[in-house]
């Protein structure tokens, strides 16, 4: 082997070892979406909307809340969400991102014409199931399901605390917001 040879063949070896500590010290850092989805929840939904929020056409619409309950931003870009019916992608943007402990307010109003963050289903206010899901490999992997009941005009179904299991149906609302500071 010329010298030539050897400095190539130990540069090539370096620049491969600086690769793999690059990807070890990022893999730390960086948080790995699957075990990031755990941390989504179907916080609070509202079938049934007459006189709350108004999406951007300044229509009263339905809408399902994200919450996200880690310390990272997490993507929803390529996850599911689904009614009794019908199955919506959420479109990769930085619309359908959420930071840390943050919440994301969907429409479910069937106006995906309107935006990223318009499902092409909407709600029945006389109750169904909701399930935010991924797919990978073919395999349906449930993040978070919600069933609800009919709740009446102008109220929610959602988390008595934001990301735990016990649910009720609030008077107010609180889209885009914490449901901690509802509990009466
Ligand atoms: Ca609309
Ligand atoms: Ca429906
Ligand atoms: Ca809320």
């Amino acid at each position: 082997m010329n010298s030539n040879n050897l400095f190539l063949k130990i540069s090539i070896s370096l620049i491969l070892l600086l690769i793999i500590s690059c990807d070890d010290s990022n893999s730390t850092e960086t948080s790995n979406p699957k075990s990031d989805l755990d941390y989504l929840f179907i916080n609070e939904l509202q079938a049934d909307n007459e006189t709350g929020i108004t999406d951007e056409s300044g229509n009263f619409e339905d809408w399902i809340e994200i919450f996200n309950s880690s310390d990272s931003t997490i993507s929803l870009g390529g996850l599911y969400l689904s009614d009794n019916n019908d199955e919506w992608v959420f479109p990769f943007s930085d619309s359908t991102v959420i930071p840390p402990n943050g919440f994301l307010i969907i429409w479910t109003d069937k106006d995906d014409i309107e935006g990223v963050l318009h499902t092409n289903f909407k709600l029945s206010k006389s109750g169904e199931k909701v399930t935010l899901y991924s797919i990978e490999n073919n395999i349906k992997n449930i993040i978070d399901e919600v069933i609800f009941d009919s709740l009446g005009t102008d109220k929610s179904y959602g988390r008595v605390t934001d990301g735990n299991t016990e649910m009720k149906v609030f008077d107010k609302p609180s889209p885009g917001q914490s449901n901690n500071s509802q509990i009466e």
